[in-house]
């Protein structure tokens, strides 16, 4: 996925040396062979199967209590969504079900999606909070999400989406759980170590543009990066806020202007695009990819794993819709779950390519060439992952539950 080259960065019959957890070597296979021999180094022999950068899924709600299965069928079988919002259904019903659950009652529950990811390749997974609402429920999503990142073999980085909803306490206080949140909240929790960015939900039905602005001020006074929910529904001006903070990303845009791409572009925030939420709504207006390319933005691509809008833990799904109802290319693509995720995420100095001195996060496809795996549907080609230095066979869990 190194630019400048050959389509994809594609290097055929290749190898790679391994140091501790870092690329050491990159070459041709015979040059390999003999120094391996020379130096009487373990060769692992991958004939045949192609080697991507460990994929990286920048934006996931994976922590999170119950699910909305149910409130799926009542929709379908024609109860309206306003019906089951009064009936205490939608985001309501995930936050009551998040607070009730224990600690590790989410971490099972996520285990099981982690794993899905995993299964397809991915080696670091950004987790946000968002479902709490409240100082300690938050605190505890947070620290199962560092947990996930400390039992598997998974790089973990946690967002603190302190404004993703408005809870039924605080209906009639809305201007109370925004600086509680933006404020004391914030504050312990980062003090703590648990958060590595910040995120808001910048929408009509969720929060203003001024909320989310003093959420990002308050995580620039702490020196930490943010990402902003924008334009998924409406354009209320948020890519443009997002830039104005360099943040890190800007994600779904199903809704951004000129100006708003422009404003990204020249802040070098990421546009994340997240095509399960926009097929799970129905949605019939893809974000202006023709737009970002021209502006110069770069695109990733996640799942936005979350039980009301995306409820899904396949990436290489992800990879198809970019492509299929987004108009990506499988290029584009591809770079959306690599290079340009670790841009997302912050890290592109770390992951996000096969480069020397990068981490040795990789994942094993038994595929003919890469755009196979934006053109699959429902297939997991995947057969081994690289992590850390260490190598993981696909399907054989070796981490605690
Ligand atoms: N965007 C979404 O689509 C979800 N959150 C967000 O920020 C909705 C989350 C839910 O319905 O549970
Ligand atoms: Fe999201």
């Amino acid at each position: 996925m190194v630019g400048g080259g050959k389509p994809y960065g594609n290097l055929a019959e290749a190898a790679l040396a391994v140091k501790g957890d870092r690329i050491a070597w990159m070459g041709p296979a015979a040059e390999a062979a003999a120094g391996a021999a020379a130096g009487n180094v373990p060769v692992e022999s991958c004939h045949g199967l192609w080697m991507t950068p460990g994929l990286i899924d920048c934006h996931t709600h994976l922590v999170y209590g119950g699910d909305r299965v149910e409130e799926f069928e009542k929709r379908l079988c024609g109860v309206s969504y306003e019906e089951i919002s009064r009936a205490g259904g939608g985001i309501q019903s995930t936050v009551n079900a998040t607070r009730a659950a224990a600690a590790d009652t989410l971490y099972a529950s996520a285990l099981v999606r982690a794993r899905r990811l995993m299964s397809e390749g991915v080696t670091t997974l950004e987790i946000k909070s968002g479902y709490g609402l409240e100082l300690e429920a938050e605190r505890r999503l947070l620290e199962v999400a560092r947990e996930l990142g400390r039992r598997l073999p998974l790089s973990v980085r946690t967002t603190y989406l302190g404004l993703h909803a408005l809870p039924q306490e605080y209906q009639a206080d809305r201007a109370g759980f925004v600086a509680r949140a933006c404020g004391p909240w914030l504050a312990a929790l980062a003090g703590a170590g648990l958060v590595d960015a910040v995120d808001a939900f910048c929408e009509n039905v969720a929060f203003t543009l001024a909320e989310t602005e003093q959420l990002l001020r308050a995580a620039q006074a702490l020196g930490l990066p943010a990402h902003v929910h924008a334009g998924q529904l409406t354009d209320m001006g948020a890519a443009e806020l997002a830039a104005r903070y360099r943040a890190l990303s800007a994600d779904h845009l199903e809704y951004l202007s000129d100006t708003g791409a422009r404003a990204l572009a020249a802040a070098g925030t990421v546009a994340v695009l997240l095509p399960g939420a926009y097929f799970m709504l129905r949605q019939s207006n893809p974000p202006p990819i023709r737009l970002l390319r021209q502006a110069g933005v770069p695109m990733a691509v996640a799942t936005d794993c979350n039980p009301g809008t995306s409820p899904c833990t396949s990436i290489l799904l992800m990879l198809n819709m970019a492509c299929t109802l987004f108009g990506l290319t499988p290029l584009e693509a591809l770079s959306g779950v690599t290079c340009h995720a670790a841009q997302a995420l912050g890290l592109q100095a770390e992951l996000g390519t096969l480069e020397v001195g990068k981490r040795a996060d990789f994942a094993l496809y038994q595929i003919d060439r890469p755009a196979e795996l934006c053109y699959n549907l429902g297939a997991n080609p995947c057969v081994g992952v690289v992590h850390g230095g260490a190598p993981r066979a696909v399907g054989q869990p070796q981490e605690p539950v």
